[in-house]
């Protein structure tokens, strides 16, 4: 029987391609985001290759992520597999600098809303003492850049929770690890400075930056190991980054 999993973020960048990955190979996907639109697209093109279902909510609305995951079809309704993919950085300030709306944000979506998903969906894999969770970190989880700040702060707790969630669940058999990709040429930019697009391009300029498919891929892979391997820490980044601030240009 096909498993099920559950991706928030799904809209874009990396939730999106790994919602097209894992539906070519007959995973059930349930597609999470806010823009309606693009859910619909993504819906149509994946019920093709498989079974699809999608849920609206904003992750920082607590109570429309606990109603949502209870209210899935019983088709649906068994979650294997829970990616904790939605977030973003807004802002790339010195601390001094530091707009407080932006913070609410990244530690509402980034931190916040990971819980809130992941309470929602814990208890039927401890239930079944089964189940996978994978949490997108970031190489920002490992290290602090100038600027960085909070969303390093963020990124830092779901590296934090991860491992807690490994310790805590670790008796009820479930799986939790991390990917932390470095720079995914995705939306990511676009939305940190606030639609600024020619400001988000150079960032992945001069190099070769990882492409969401890249990180897709590998969350395919992390999947598909036999139930007894856990990959519980992975980081990812493009041959030309070093580390968040070293960069090999052209
Ligand atoms: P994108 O901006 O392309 O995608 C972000 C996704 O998160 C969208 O689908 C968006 O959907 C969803 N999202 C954002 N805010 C909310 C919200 N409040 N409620 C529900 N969904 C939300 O960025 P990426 O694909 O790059 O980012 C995905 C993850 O990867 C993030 O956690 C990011 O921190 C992490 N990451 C990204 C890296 C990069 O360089 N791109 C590197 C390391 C980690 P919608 O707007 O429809 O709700
Ligand atoms: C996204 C990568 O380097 O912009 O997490 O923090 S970075």
């Amino acid at each position: 029987m096909s498993k099920t999993a559950l991706i928030t973020g799904a809209t874009s960048g990396i939730g999106k391609a790994t919602a097209q990955i894992l539906a070519k190979n007959n995973y059930k996907i349930i597609l999470c985001g806010r823009r309606e639109d693009r859910m619909a697209e993504l819906e149509k093109e994946l019920s093709k290759l498989t079974a699809v279902h999608t849920l609206l909510f904003d992750v920082r609305d607590k109570k429309a992520v606990s109603e949502s995951i209870a209210s899935l079809p019983e088709a649906f309704s068994t979650i294997d597999i829970l990616i904790n993919n939605a977030g973003n950085a807004h802002g790339l300030d010195p601390i001094q600098n530091g707009d407080l709306d932006d913070w609410d944000t990244m530690i509402d979506i980034n931190v916040k809303g990971l819980l809130y998903v992941s309470k929602a969906i814990i208890p039927q894999m401890i239930e079944r003492k089964s189940g996978h969770i994978i949490n997108i970190g970031s190489t920002a989880a490992k290290e602090v850049y100038p600027n960085g700040n909070v969303y390093c702060a963020t990124k830092h707790a779901v590296d934090a929770l991860n491992q807690g969630m490994r310790m805590d669940l670790n008796p009820f058999g479930i799986r939790v690890g991390a990917i932390h990709p470095g720079m995914v040429q995705t939306e990511f930019s676009e939305v940190r400075f606030k639609g600024d697009t020619d400001r988000a391009e150079k960032v992945y300029q001069g190099f070769t930056p990882l492409q969401p498919e890249d990180i897709a891929d590998i969350i395919h892979f992390v999947v598909s190991r036999p139930y007894h391997v856990n990959i519980a820490d992975l980081v990812v980044m493009s041959t030309a980054q070093a580390s968040s601030t070293i960069i090999k240009k052209d």
